[in-house]
């Protein structure tokens, strides 16, 4: 899919307050610092469109991005960041929660993990929180330059064995490198294979 324009249109902590109509839209989610907001600028080709940091935390509000003025790409805040206080990480979850649940528009939540971790529980518990409240979701395996292909298999392996301790069958699995631009092909290709299904 060619990008022809990507544009920044709101940020906000209201899901109520997001932009109406019905355009389709493609949210990232995950653990803070696993590379949402890079991905974002990877996939639209727009270093400077959604705000990154080394440190986690950099995103704290629910942030739309129109693309080719056809479809929204959200970039959401990261939870689990333990160093944040309590109060903080409850409100984050309440408005990630909220979003998830309550955004009609929502087509597709991808959840990103960082392809060098082993499962973590608080993205397996989020994801069977998905499962239960019929929430269509993929996994994308983040920062894929920063191991070798070897170990990328074999992570890749436990962690679908570990899915299917839950799942009957997988959710769509990706793998990209902000770096290297790995994997924008195939996550754009089904961003728009959806929004085609969707004009049908
Ligand atoms: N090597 C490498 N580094 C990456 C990749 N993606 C993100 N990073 C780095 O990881 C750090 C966090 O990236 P962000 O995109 O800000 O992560 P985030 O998930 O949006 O984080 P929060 O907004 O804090 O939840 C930054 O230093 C990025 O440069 C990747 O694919 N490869
Ligand atoms: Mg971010």
């Amino acid at each position: 899919m060619n990008i022809k324009s990507a544009e920044f249109i709101i940020s906000n902590t209201d899901v109520r307050k997001c932009p109406e109509g019905t355009r389709p839209e493609y949210a990232f989610i995950g653990r803070s610092n696993v590379g949402k907001s890079s991905l974002i600028n990877m996939l639209t080709g727009r270093k400077g469109l959604a705000m990154t940091s080394s440190k986690p935390g950099k995103t704290l509000l629910i942030n739309h991005f129109l693309i080719n003025d056809e479809w929204f790409l959200v970039d959401l805040p990261g939870y689990g960041f333990a160093q944040r206080g309590k109060e903080q990480r409850e409100q984050l979850r309440t408005l990630i929660e909220n979003y998830t649940f309550y955004r009609e528009q929502l087509t597709c939540l991808f959840v990103l993990v960082d392809c060098r971790h082993e499962p973590q529980k608080i993205d397996l518990e989020f994801m069977e929180w998905l499962g239960e409240n019929g929430i269509p979701f993929a996994i994308i395996f983040t920062k894929i330059d920063k191991i070798s292909r070897g170990r990328l298999n074999e992570h890749v392996k436990i962690y679908k064995e570990r899915l299917l301790e839950t799942w009957e069958e997988l959710p769509p699995i990706f793998y990209s490198s902000s770096e290297t631009k790995e994997g924008r092909e195939e996550i754009l290709g089904y961003i728009d294979e959806i929004n085609h299904s969707l004009e049908e």
